[in-house]
């Protein structure tokens, strides 16, 4: 089966008790549609678990570039960075500290939990970052489907030609049908912001498959089997 999953953000123990939940396999595959990583408490878990399953296939999302990025800049000064926060701006590693502080403050735990991997692991998973997809086309059963993590703008129709940043930062209005014969499958943008009934579950309409269902915020972690269109929840602990 394939199935379909988004925004993680470090829910860990959710996302194994959803694997569980769909009886995940070798036989399947799972795209995760972007932002396995930031907000919650176990980031460095969920990436660990995606390295080791190659039929888990990752997609970027706004917060996984943003990790990143912040990894790459510290993994050779990860134990002076954690003794001294200013470290990077005083040896000149980076000249604009503001958005590195503020990830540096709100990702602790995920810094804390990069240390202690033995430096093969921490190169391992700063590489696996380059696996990651900017969008996936598939088709299945004769029917075409884009997984991008935040959705496609308006005004572009060649998605090859998108800049990712575009891409992950994408907010469609759901109200509208963007393409007439291929389903976008999304996240980012949690669904009981625009649901009809404003319910954290997937959205099916207009030719999206909306499937953030706020995991990280205390809501719904949900997945989506594209072969058969059955959907899977599981409750959240509020981490954000
Ligand atoms: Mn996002």
């Amino acid at each position: 089966m394939i199935y379909v999953m988004s925004d993680i953000h470090g829910c860990y123990d959710e996302y194994l008790e959803m694997l569980e939940k769909i009886n995940f396999s070798d036989n399947d595959t799972l795209y995760i549609v972007g932002d396995v990583c930031e907000r919650g408490p176990k980031v460095i878990d969920v990436l660990l678990h995606m390295m080791e399953h190659k039929n888990i296939i990752p997609i970027w999302g706004n917060h996984d570039l943003s990790t990143f990025n912040c990894l790459c800049i510290i993994k050779n000064h990860i134990d002076d960075v954690l003794y001294n926060k200013n470290y990077l701006i005083k040896h000149k590693v980076i000249n604009d500290s503001y958005y590195f502080k503020e990830w540096y403050y709100q990702e602790y735990e995920t810094l804390l939990a990069f240390r202690d991997l033995n430096s093969k692991k921490r190169e391992d998973l700063i590489n696996y970052f380059y696996s990651f997809k900017d969008y996936i086309n598939i088709n299945l059963n004769g029917k075409d489907y884009i997984l991008v993590h935040g959705g496609i703008p308006d005004d572009e129709n060649d998605i090859s030609s998108i800049l990712l940043d575009d891409l992950v930062w994408c907010r469609p209005d759901f109200r509208k049908k963007r393409f007439e014969n291929s389903i976008i499958v999304c996240g980012h943008t949690p669904t009981i912001t625009f649901n009809y009934d404003g319910e954290a579950k997937i959205f099916k309409d207009n030719n999206y498959f909306a499937i953030d269902c706020g995991a990280v915020f205390g809501y719904k972690l949900a997945c989506l089997c594209l072969d058969n269109g059955r959907e899977f929840y599981v409750d959240c602990n509020k981490y954000y």
